[in-house]
């Protein structure tokens, strides 16, 4: 709920090295905590490193780095201090009263920017939740932001009794906004099922690697597309003709980073879903940054969170273009076995792109026939919760279904189909 004032605000960037965090891990992570700032609007004029063994618990830092970041702070007139990892609230409090500037995290920071590139009701609604359970905890004197907003109680600063009343209408605010977000879900879940005779992929990886401007390019679409951080918040489908008279359905949605706010990807649950239900991913990678191998892990390890790491995937390695040196991508085609090489915005190797995803739905799923009495609504219903119906006819008491099923379940269904007695193969 800090926002981030119109205009360019400058601020300061904090990196702690520790056992677990090597001091070139910590460095590459700043940097991009200042494409991360950039993205919310403010320059950065400084970056303080400090090697720590343990963490400071009320400071996070140690006090003569607290000191001279204060002079620091003080002389440049610096309004906001970033840190890479997340505070807790007491040190967020002790430090901004040290300080007397705004002090961030880098979820707080994420969530601002979360909270500014937001477009849809959905999207809006999935962002505030994610903010008002990360602000909370940390809910203090000076934060009388909802208050004002939910109708003007308090404006003055607020004291415990203000504080409480206002940790009383984040509550409130919480569960409406659970509820709302439960009947999105739903919604989305209707939309999906009326689709549901597609092969349906989604896009997914690291943020800024050209999810989006695939999906334009295949689909001719306009979805927004930039070289910041967080382009896209809201997901988009769209047909994509993948030749020999093959369509799919394909999702471009929300991109990942590392330290992904935990609140961020509980509230966004409904978006996310259209990653869990997808049928097959289609993990893209900016092979042209220096760590697209930690981007790749940061994403599986999302998407083994999410319950999406055993899906069927394509790793499709982006921006072929911007590499210099093309010796990588020998050695990368060794270690993904499932894998090509293109590049979005030039339009390189499509062609091939398009037949490796079709590869991959042709060895993943078959098309099926299963013909049973109508009398045997038990496993007739089993049937269709087990893949695609993508035909069905009704003949004196049988039906044949033909269904797209996942290949690995083919032998499954065709014994649950034969058991029975009169049913016919
Ligand atoms: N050089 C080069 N740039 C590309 C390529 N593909 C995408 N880009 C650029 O990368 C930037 C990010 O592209 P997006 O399509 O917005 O990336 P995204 O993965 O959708 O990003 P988020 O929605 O922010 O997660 C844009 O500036 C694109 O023009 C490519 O093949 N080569
Ligand atoms: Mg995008």
């Amino acid at each position: 709920m800090i926002e981030l004032a119109e205009g360019r605000e400058r601020c300061l960037l904090v990196g702690v090295p520790t056992r677990q965090n090597t001091r070139e891990a910590v460095e590459e992570s700043l940097a991009e905590l200042a494409l991360l700032a950039d993205t919310a609007g403010a320059d950065v004029l400084g970056t303080v490193i400090q090697d720590r063994d343990r963490i400071d618990p009320a400071l996070f830092i140690g006090k003569g780095k607290v000191e001279e970041i204060r002079q620091r702070v003080q002389q440049d007139r610096i309004p906001l201090v970033i840190f890479d990892d997340d505070l807790s609230p007491v040190q967020l409090r002790n430090l901004e009263r040290e300080w007397e500037c705004k002090v961030l995290d880098r979820s707080g920071l994420i969530l601002d920017i979360f909270a500014a590139r937001a477009k849809s009701s959905e999207a809006k609604c999935q962002v505030e939740l994610a903010q008002l359970e990360y602000f909370l905890p940390r809910l203090t004197r000076q934060w009388t932001h909802l208050s004002k907003q939910l109708g003007g109680i308090g404006t003055k600063g607020p004291g415990e009794t203000q504080i409480e009343t206002d940790r009383r209408l984040i509550r409130t605010r919480i569960a409406h906004l659970k509820e709302r977000l439960t009947r999105i879900s739903q919604q989305r879940m209707t939309q999906r099922k009326g689709r549901s005779s597609h092969t349906r992929a989604s896009l997914v990886g690291y943020t800024n690697v050209g999810k989006s401007t695939l999906l334009n390019l295949l689909s001719g679409s306009d979805v927004f597309v930039e070289n910041r951080l967080f382009a896209t918040l809201d997901p988009t489908t769209r047909y994509v003709p993948l030749g020999g008279g093959t369509d799919i359905l394909m999702t471009d949605t929300v991109g990942f980073i590392r330290k992904l706010p935990h609140h961020l990807v509980a509230s966004f649950k409904s978006t996310l879903e259209e990653i869990t239900e997808a049928d097959i991913l289609l993990h893209v990678v900016d092979v042209s940054s220096a760590t697209y191998d930690d981007q790749i892990r940061v994403v599986e390890e999302t998407l083994e969170d999410l319950g999406a790491g055993q899906k069927p995937t394509l790793m499709v390695f982006n921006k072929v273009d911007r590499l210099p040196d093309r010796s990588v991508l020998a050695r990368i085609g060794e270690q993904y076995p499932s894998r090509v090489f293109i590049s979005a915005t030039r339009g390189i190797n499509i062609s091939g792109f398009k037949e490796e995803v079709l590869r991959l739905v042709q060895q993943e799923f078959v098309v099926e026939q299963f013909t049973l009495p109508q009398t045997e609504q038990r496993v007739i219903s089993r049937l269709f919760d087990a893949g695609e119906v993508l035909e069905k006819v009704y003949e004196d008491n049988s039906v044949t279904l033909r269904i797209r099923i996942p290949r690995k379940e083919r032998e499954r269904l065709h014994q649950l189909a034969a058991g029975r007695p009169s049913s016919a193969r």
